[in-house]
């Protein structure tokens, strides 16, 4: 079992990075400390982390052992407790930043996030998703062999997604002997940095591992995303834009349960190991639109023709990829980890989160997220 102490958690302002923040702050087996290193791109947003830095940030007062799971900080000489939450606003492509960061919290592991995750977007801007998810990543590992060389108790964790293995047909499942093969700008991303990651490991001796997970859904998902588009959408009782025929068919797994399985990596996953993440839980876009049109229908008491009416089939995604699954068998057999969130408590938990965070949604969709929905989606 690894001791993980200083934890670098790259894009932990973003949905599934600060997820796993209140993931890893509620282990009673974890004790050490947090340092979310993030540039705050129209995705990081740190509202997703204000109870977090309330309870755990330089200003908290410190819990009681029992309220922390155990883990009572170390009081200094003053009797304050070292903050085990700290944020620094940092861009993963700017090296003396980054080496910075490593050299004065004595990082001794990275769990790294930090990307462009949308698609879309990737198609529509490209560059980016070159810069951050390639370089940014190339450069967060050149400052972890700086700052690690001689040392093999430290850990590179690099999550990634299905994504990378490009699209299926009918029948089958990734594995993690599937061959890469990335469709989008986005996945030959993070393709690519799945590879740098490797051959840091393979040339410099950098201990690593590597999640690959399909599609995540839960609190704090920017509403870009197709969950919370619809559920938002319907609530507000706007069109719900279906690309293409609708049957482009993904696998869902609830963010906690993704949270955990970094978690079980963290802790016993083998150096130099790949792990499949997912959900064993595949559906058809269209009658998941209509699955989340009939739950917000239920928790408002209304009959579901009344969202199902606002379905519309758009023109498609250029490029999109037809279907994605995972056999996970391996995370499972040889880790123990397991799905906990059954999808349809998972969808009524989601739909309920974006019902009650209304100023959290008005909060993200303004500014720059607002200005390119209006350019990219006019008319949908
Ligand atoms: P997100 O877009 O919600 O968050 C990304 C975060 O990274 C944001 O906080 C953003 O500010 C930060 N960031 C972006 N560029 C940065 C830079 N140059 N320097 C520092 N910070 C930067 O993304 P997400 O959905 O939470 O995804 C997180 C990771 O998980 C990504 O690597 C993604 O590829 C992977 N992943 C996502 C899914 C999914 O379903 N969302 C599934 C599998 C894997
Ligand atoms: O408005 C929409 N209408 C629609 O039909 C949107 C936004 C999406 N879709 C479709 C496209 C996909 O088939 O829904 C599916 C899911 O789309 P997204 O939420 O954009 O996710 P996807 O493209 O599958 O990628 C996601 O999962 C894998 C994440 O964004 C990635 O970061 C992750 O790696």
């Amino acid at each position: 079992m690894r001791k993980l102490q200083n934890v670098l958690v790259t894009g932990g302002a973003g949905f599934i990075g600060a997820n796993f923040i209140h993931y890893l702050l509620a282990q009673p087996q974890f004790s050490g400390r947090v340092i979310n290193l993030d540039a705050l791109t129209y995705a990081g947003n740190l509202d997703n982390l204000v109870q977090i830095d309330r309870r755990y940030g330089a200003g908290a007062t410190p819990a009681p052992a029992n309220t922390t799971g155990g883990a009572t900080p170390n009081t200094d000489r003053s009797g304050a407790a070292p903050a085990r939450y700290v944020f620094e606003r940092a861009d993963i492509r700017d090296f003396t930043a980054v080496t910075d960061v490593f050299k004065r919290y004595e990082v001794d592991t990275v769990v790294h996030f930090a990307a462009e995750s949308h698609v879309d977007r990737s198609i529509v801007g490209p560059r980016a998703f070159i810069e951050t998810n390639v370089n940014g990543t190339f450069n967060l590992l050149e400052a972890a062999r700086a700052a690690w060389a001689h040392r093999d108790d430290v850990l590179f964790h690099h999550v990634s997604t299905d994504e990378v293995f490009g699209s299926l047909g009918a029948e089958g499942a990734f594995s993690e002997e599937t061959p890469y093969d990335p469709k989008s700008p986005y996945s030959a991303s993070k393709a690519s940095s799945d590879h740098l990651v490797r051959a840091h490991g393979h040339t410099f001796g950098l201990p690593f591992t590597i999640s690959n997970c399909s599609n995540n859904y839960g609190p704090y998902q920017f509403p870009e995303k197709m969950v919370p588009l619809m559920i938002l959408n319907a609530l507000e009782r706007k069109d719900l834009p279906v690309y293409g025929d609708g049957r482009n068919v993904r696998d869902w797994l609830y963010v906690e349960d993704h949270s955990a399985a970094i978690w079980t990596v963290l802790q016993r996953g083998a150096t130099g190991e790949t792990y499949l993440v997912g959900g064993e839980n595949e559906w058809e876009n269209i009658r998941l639109v209509r699955a989340i049109c009939e739950k917000v229908a239920a928790a408002l008491g209304e009959p579901p023709q009344r969202y199902t009416q606002l379905i519309r089939f758009v023109k498609d995604r250029p490029g999109h990829d037809q279907r994605y699954a995972v056999n996970c068998g391996k995370i499972k057999r040889e880790l123990g980890w397991h799905q906990r969130h059954e999808f349809s408590s998972g969808l009524d938990s989601t739909i309920a989160w974006y019902r009650d965070n209304p100023e959290w949604v008005q909060r993200v969709r303004s500014g720059a997220y607002k200005d390119w929905i209006e350019a990219n989606y006019a008319g949908r």
